[in-house]
């Protein structure tokens, strides 16, 4: 008689039960009626990917529509909360859903941005070290994008040197809001720094409860912001909440005022 054998762990620190979990996409937008659609399909398509739920944050336009209509589950804020609320309602679905079957199996997050259209299928080479246990969150680094980008340079600066700040961990695209992590690593970086500071303060958080932190290139096309005054406000408001997340994390005023210069 053969004793039974017990299957190995993958590589990395998963158990069988991290491997097997489901991943639920959360897709924070607004006003994205014009891409959101090409979006949702595209992560529905995802392996792995059971539930895609999309929060529209105060949208003015057709994007609740549109992405109901192309298979999403959809939460409308009325009023605009900012991109950290709009994760936070998102994650707050799924939680509920997975209740409702009776609590069997936690899913994996998947943090997408609205505007990927066909090219946000490729946020699925950020499951599988998640999935095997390599990293608690992986994040997308992006390739040169197809039109020019409106003076993010500052606020990337700023993010990147606050985290290795804080850290010690080198960001090579500390603002990339394309994002996969374990149910675990969400709650250690919970509650979410607010609006924009929500991918630093991700970043941060997940590596000082001890957690495995990976960019992952991923082929992936966005909008740029411009140089208009809309993405200038934009910046602004990223820079404003950006530095208020590491200043609550501990980074002394002169040090995030110096990373901004880049001195
Ligand atoms: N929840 C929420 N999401 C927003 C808001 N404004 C933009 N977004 C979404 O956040 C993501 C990133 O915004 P985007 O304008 O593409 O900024 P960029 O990628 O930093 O240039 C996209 O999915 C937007 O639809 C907002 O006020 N609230
Ligand atoms: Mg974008």
């Amino acid at each position: 008689m053969s004793t039974p054998t017990t299957p190995s762990a993958p590589e990395g620190r998963a158990d069988a039960s991290v491997a097997a979990r489901p991943v639920a996409a959360v897709i924070p937008c607004k006003d994205e009626a014009d891409r959101i659609a090409a979006t949702v399909r595209a992560v529905r398509a995802i392996p792995g990917v059971d539930l895609v739920v999309v929060v529209d944050d105060g949208s003015t336009d057709e994007t609740s529509g549109r992405a109901h209509d192309a298979g999403a589950h959809v939460i409308r804020h009325s009023v605009n909360a900012g991109k950290a609320a709009a994760l936070v309602t998102g994650v707050r679905f799924v939680r509920e859903t997975e209740g409702n079957a009776g609590g069997a199996g936690r899913h994996h997050y998947l943090f997408v941005d609205g505007d990927l259209q066909e090219s946000a299928a490729e946020v699925g080479v950020l499951v599988p070290d998640v999935r095997s246990g390599a990293a608690d969150m992986t994040i997308a680094t992006l390739p040169p994008q197809k039109s020019a980008g409106g003076g993010r340079g500052l606020v990337v600066r700023l993010a990147r040197d606050g985290i290795r700040e804080l850290t010690g961990f080198q960001a090579r695209q500390p603002l990339s809001g394309m994002r996969c992590l374990t149910a675990e690593a969400y709650d250690a970086a919970s509650p979410l720094a607010p609006g924009w500071g929500v991918e630093v303060g991700l970043t941060v958080d997940i590596l000082r409860a001890g957690l495995t932190v990976l960019e992952v290139p991923c082929e992936l096309h966005h909008r740029v912001t411009g140089s208009d005054w809309r993405g200038q406000v934009h910046r602004a408001k990223q820079y404003r909440d950006v530095l208020r997340a590491l200043r609550a994390r501990g980074l002394r005023v002169r040090t995030a005022t110096r990373a901004a210069r880049g001195s």
